[in-house]
């Protein structure tokens, strides 16, 4: 199961609460106050992670409550701090804010389906979430409520992040000691921690991203060129949620290549589950389209790459200002050639390789080329 949007409702620790105590020992008649502060809530603190590839964990356990802090004591003991809870999330998680809300809400229902392939793949309605019926109105790159606020993108493997933070615990008596009281009898309560409902979202984060429409060849290559074993098959949508690999060349060089379920017409409106798809173009640095340039599912691999390029100019028009180059697959079928002629003539400026994934003929150059493309 792949889960790469998830709603979790984090709360920080209460700070414990100030003790009221007086010394009392045998022969000590009237011994002075002696009441410990109380320890500091636990926070809740994110932490970015290379180990992990979904957010899976945050699935199955959407409350992130970190401890309270301990009372203090008497004999001017500090109560223990709450520990601090550190959430491993993967590299590439951005965490939204999502409006406070007066009841906390039910999680969003998932709802299994059934992919061609017969493995069953978890969705989750995030329209549920939404604070708006029209979709003209949310913002594009969101695809949540408008009301959501960017608190922190965690890209870097150890970047930490404080989401909710403790609260102080409060002063013991023994700390409002002075000339003229000398004999407090109040303490202060401990301070809540901060707590809030809150969208993690996973984008993918990889030096190349391939993009195309379902059955183009993505993870064929993919497969081809790197450690992955992707499922691929011969219907649209085997792939069904990104996949990366780590392509390794001479030298101990290697980048990461990202395989991106099939992009269809209307992706931007989310036909086809296209908006959990596209996300994940936005953090690959270099785009590579395959067509299918044989065109065996009755379509021309010029529409096709017209249509990628609005599909990806309507969901976020920095998308296609992202360097991208062609990769023209099945030329080992019949029609390929001809149409690759078609293609170059109506889009002269594109840069082509031709490739035959599953043979792996022109994938070792191909791979050279995304090598260099890593390094820019
Ligand atoms: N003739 C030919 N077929 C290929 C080539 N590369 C891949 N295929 C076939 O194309 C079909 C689809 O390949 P996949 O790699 O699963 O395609 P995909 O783009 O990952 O598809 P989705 O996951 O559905 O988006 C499979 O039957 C492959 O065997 C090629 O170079 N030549
Ligand atoms: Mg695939």
């Amino acid at each position: 199961m792949f889960i790469d949007q998830v709603k979790v409702y984090a709360r920080a620790g209460h700070g414990g609460a100030g003790c009221v105590s007086f010394r009392r020992e045998p022969y000590v008649p009237k011994g002075g106050p002696d009441g410990g502060n109380g320890g500091r809530g636990g926070s809740v603190i994110l932490e970015a992670t290379h180990d992990l590839n979904n957010l899976i964990a945050q699935f199955y356990v959407p409350r992130l409550i970190a401890k309270n802090g301990n009372p203090g004591e008497g004999q001017k003991k500090s109560g223990h701090s709450g520990k601090d809870l550190i959430i491993k999330v993967p590299c590439g998680t951005i965490i939204w804010k999502l409006p406070d809300l007066d009841t906390e809400p039910e999680d969003p229902e998932p709802q299994m389906v059934q992919d061609a392939g017969g493995e069953q793949a978890l969705l989750i309605d995030f329209d549920a979430i939404q604070e708006t019926d029209d979709q003209d109105e949310l913002k594009p790159e969101l695809s949540i409520g408008e009301e959501a606020e960017l608190v922190v993108d965690l890209t870097d493997d150890g970047q930490q992040f404080t989401l909710c933070s403790g609260g102080r615990g409060g002063k013991g008596n023994h700390h409002f000691t002075s000339s003229t009281n000398q004999a407090p009898r109040h303490s202060q309560p401990g301070e809540p921690g901060t707590e809030g409902h809150f969208l993690l979202e996973l984008q993918m984060v990889a030096d190349i991203g391939l993009v195309g429409y379902p059955n183009a060849g993505k993870s064929t290559l993919l497969n081809a060129i790197s450690h992955a074993k992707p499922k691929i098959a011969p219907y649209p949508f085997t792939t069904l949620h990104p996949q990366i690999g780590v392509v390794e060349m001479d030298g101990w060089e290697r980048y990461t290549v990202c395989d991106i379920p099939g992009i269809i017409e209307g992706a931007h409106n989310n036909v086809g589950l296209g908006h959990a798809f596209l996300r994940h173009i936005r953090r690959c640095r270099t785009l590579c389209i395959i067509l299918d340039m044989a065109g065996i599912d009755d379509r021309n691999p010029w529409d096709d790459y017209d249509k990628i390029l609005f599909e990806l100019e309507q969901y976020d028009p920095e998308l296609v200002a992202k360097p991208h180059l062609v990769a023209a697959n099945k030329m080992d079928e019949d029609s390929a050639q001809a149409n690759l002629i078609e293609f170059q003539e109506r889009f002269p400026e594109i840069e082509v390789m031709e490739i035959m994934a599953a043979i792996d003929e022109g994938v070792p150059e191909l791979k050279e080329r995304f090598r260099e493309a890593a390094k820019v």
